[in-house]
């Protein structure tokens, strides 16, 4: 594989020189940096193109790891070739779709099935729906004290339409025992040598039978990308993307629930720590529960590198996304906190995609100021002021904040 790689430190340094990286700006706490410059503490990155895909934010090379840079976020849904991608194996499977088969089974599955790219195709209404995919850890790297673990900033995340086939009717076809209790997901990724468990994952039987949950084959009307799961992921619109088995080629109906490294140790957190509604009862123990929904969130996407704004001729715009109840209002306060401005939402693309707001740049005293950006959702959730400290820095949804210089 080769790697195309561009050093941007240049236009690091660009930007923190605004922040204040070097200590200059007016008394603004120095734990804000990280949320202005997404995570970037080190002070460089490194913007690294795989195959098909534009220059993203190298997190690790193997497993294979790159996060969207903010500036794709301007557009409701995020290109292909911008897409984030994440491995947990070292190696991304490269599939022949001619011989690539979809097996279904399992203790709980009346018969099993095996199904060429054709058959899904042909013998399966196909259905569309636009959805985001976010990392439990998206925004890691931005909790203060810092939690080990992948440092995402804002970019472990995308929204895209795709294209499928309902899971239900699949099941459906294979049959479902009285007994099954979850439906499982393995994929073409082979687990690897250095010892890691291979990458299975489970959901409960409501949320697999649910309509909005697909077998998807197009993403953004194209072929899902080799690197976010060709031929073929499960799509559970309104879940973090743990879920989102890429690659999928075995799906099994269970009559216990799944007890893998992935289910019972790993994307966990104490329970009752966020207001979830859809839960995983199933996996849960006295202590901790699995991340399910993705939290009520939002971001300021207009504002990356240029920190001034005129009053009267400057937007401020951004995104903002929930689980799925939809997004009831975004609001900005530009004296932290203390009053909060309604923003405009833009169209809505379904309750599962991210909705772009904006707001006008008002007149205000002084030349430099703080915004912060909050949603809430039409189930009254709201955006936290402080991050909800958890051990695996998952689901971070504080308010976003930015520092824009006015000039009149
Ligand atoms: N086969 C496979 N599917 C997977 C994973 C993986 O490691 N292997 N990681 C999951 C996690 S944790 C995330 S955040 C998403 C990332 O999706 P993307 O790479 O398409 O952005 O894929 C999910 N599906
Ligand atoms: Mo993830």
């Amino acid at each position: 594989m080769t790697l195309n790689r561009r050093d941007v430190t240049t236009r690091l340094l660009a930007g923190m020189a605004w922040t204040g990286f070097a200590g200059a700006a007016a008394g603004l706490p120095r734990k804000l940096l990280a949320a202005t410059q997404q995570g970037l503490a080190a002070g460089r990155e490194v913007l690294v193109a795989l195959p098909g895909k534009v220059a993203l934010r190298r997190l690790t090379e193997r497993p294979p790891n790159f996060e969207t840079p903010l500036e794709y976020f301007r557009s409701v849904l995020t290109p292909n070739e911008a897409f984030f991608v994440r491995y947990h194996h070292a190696v991304i499977p490269e599939i022949a779709a001619e011989d690539f088969r979809l097996e279904i089974g399992g203790p709980a599955a009346e018969r099993s099935l095996s199904l060429s790219l054709a058959d899904l195709r042909r013998d399966f209404p196909a259905t569309e729906i636009v959805a985001v995919c976010q990392c439990s850890g998206n925004r890691r790297g931005l909790f203060e004290p810092p939690v080990a673990g992948l440092q995402w900033g804002h970019g472990a995340m995308g929204n895209a339409r795709w294209r499928g086939v309902r899971l239900a009717d699949l099941l459906q076809r294979a049959g479902l025992k009285s007994s099954a209790v979850e439906i499982s997901f393995d994929a073409a990724d082979a687990p690897p040598l250095e010892g890691t468990p291979d990458f299975i994952k489970s959901l409960p039987l409501v949320k697999a039978l649910h309509p909005d949950t697909l077998i998807a084959y197009e993403m953004n009307g194209a072929p899902l990308p080799v690197p976010n799961g060709f031929p073929l992921r499960v799509v559970v619109p309104g879940w973090t993307a743990t879920y989102w088995l890429k690659h999928v080629n075995r799906i099994s109906a269970l009559d216990a629930s799944e007890k893998n490294f992935w289910m019972t140790s790993a994307y966990r957190m104490p329970r009752q720590l966020f207001p979830l509604v859809e839960r995983f009862p199933g996996q849960e123990t006295a202590e901790r529960a699995p991340v399910t929904e993705i939290a009520v969130n939002s971001l300021i996407t207009s504002m990356e590198r240029d920190g001034t704004l005129r009053a009267g001729r400057s937007a401020l715009s951004g995104i903002a996304w929930d689980a799925g109840r939809g997004i009831d209002r975004v609001e900005l306060s530009f004296d932290r906190g203390a009053s909060w401005r309604r923003c405009e939402l833009g169209e809505d693309l379904g309750p599962y995609s991210f909705r772009i707001w904006r707001s006008d740049w008002p007149t205000l005293a002084g030349d430099l100021h703080e915004v912060w950006a909050r949603a809430a959702n039409k189930a009254g959730q709201s955006q936290v002021e402080t991050p909800i400290a958890n051990p695996s820095g998952y689901q971070h949804n504080a308010y976003h904040r930015v520092r824009v210089e006015a000039q009149s």
